[in-house]
């Protein structure tokens, strides 16, 4: 990739593809396309193949998806393993037509088995029984992931896959119907100081771990295995560190200032039990990832009250 390279972001409305936006005009990239859902359905093959015959772009940064929680991917199943496998058929089979010179797909950490090993390395894959609440979605990512692979073994096509941890920060989706668990607590835990309600309620036990990397830590990874990673191997992208779900909601308590008490909800699902990305293979490569988790969460306090709270 070179600073006239035309490269285009898949989905840069979302919290990833806006932060890879973002990263690659901090780095002089300007030759950057984009296209807003309005003017490109990407589950429609043949918009998509005539958006890339019209743009040609060299690189591919794929971070369209359709992504949500645990309560939305137990509500949404159809949903989520349809738009997604079609988003990945789509983008990936137009950029392989069109002569893209890489693309690089973003999976997630669920692709994993429920109980792998932890760290999870990425040789885990296909080892074992995906976790039941996010299974279609699971299913997807990892058609995504063979889709880059088979089309690198028979037309020797550059496309790669980046397996990221669970991911937090800007423009991230503050719903709680829909959202992650780090972007519901920061909601939940502000809206009870504002009313002065006595204590907040946590779904599930408290005891899942989970990993939380901010999401400009990944689009700095990705722009970096984008120029130096090329194999048929998915990539994993955390921090290398875990936490329970109760210490995370102490923490964002804390950020948020808090005061009240916190409640678990066992009757709400606790999902996979730990989820711990082996980095190894990324720091072998000289990457880690440098916002710390409270910074982070304080960062992401800061644009929920000044670019979401204004708009909900
Ligand atoms: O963030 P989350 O929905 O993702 O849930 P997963 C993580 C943990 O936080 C679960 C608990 O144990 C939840 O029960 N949790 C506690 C909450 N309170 C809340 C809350 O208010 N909202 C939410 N959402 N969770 C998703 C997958 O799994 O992770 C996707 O469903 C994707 O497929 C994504 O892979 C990264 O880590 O459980």
């Amino acid at each position: 990739m070179n600073r006239e390279s035309r490269i285009y972001v898949a989905g840069h409305r979302g919290m990833v593809g806006s932060a890879i936006v973002r990263r690659l005009r901090e780095e002089g990239f300007e030759r950057i396309v984009t296209r807003a859902r309005t003017g490109l359905d990407l589950t429609d093959a043949r918009a998509v193949d005539a958006f890339f015959a019209e743009e040609r772009p060299e690189y591919v940064f794929l971070a369209a998806a359709k992504v949500g929680g645990i309560l939305a991917n137990a509500t949404c199943p159809a949903g989520f393993i349809r738009e997604n496998l079609a988003i990945e058929l789509n983008v990936i089979e137009a950029a392989h037509r069109h002569g893209v010179k890489k693309l690089l797909f973003l999976g997630s950490s669920c692709i994993y088995p429920r109980h792998a090993p932890q760290p999870i390395k990425e040789e885990y894959l296909l080892t074992g029984a995906l976790e039941p609440t996010n299974q279609p979605y699971a299913i997807a990512k990892i058609a995504g992931i063979e889709l880059c692979r088979s089309y690198r073994r028979q037309y020797g096509a550059d496309f790669i896959s980046v397996m990221p941890t669970n991911l937090y920060g800007p423009n991230d989706d503050f719903d709680p119907r829909t959202s992650h668990v780090l972007p519901a607590l920061i909601r939940r835990f502000h809206e009870a100081k504002e009313r002065g309600d006595e204590a907040v309620v946590v779904w599930g036990s408290g005891r899942p771990r989970r990993e939380f990397l901010h999401v400009d830590d990944l689009a700095d990874a990705c722009v970096f295995l984008m120029e130096r990673y090329s194999a048929e191997e998915p990539i994993n992208v955390g921090v290398g560190k875990d936490m329970s779900i109760a210490s995370l909601a102490e923490l964002v308590r804390e950020v948020v200032g808090y005061e009240g008490e916190i409640r678990f909800d066992p009757s709400k699902p606790d999902g996979t039990p730990r989820k711990l990305l082996d980095v190894g293979r990324l720091h072998s490569m000289g990457w880690r990832a440098r916002i710390p988790l409270r910074e982070g969460i304080e960062r992401t306090y800061r644009w929920y009250l000044e670019d979401a709270v204004p708009a909900l």
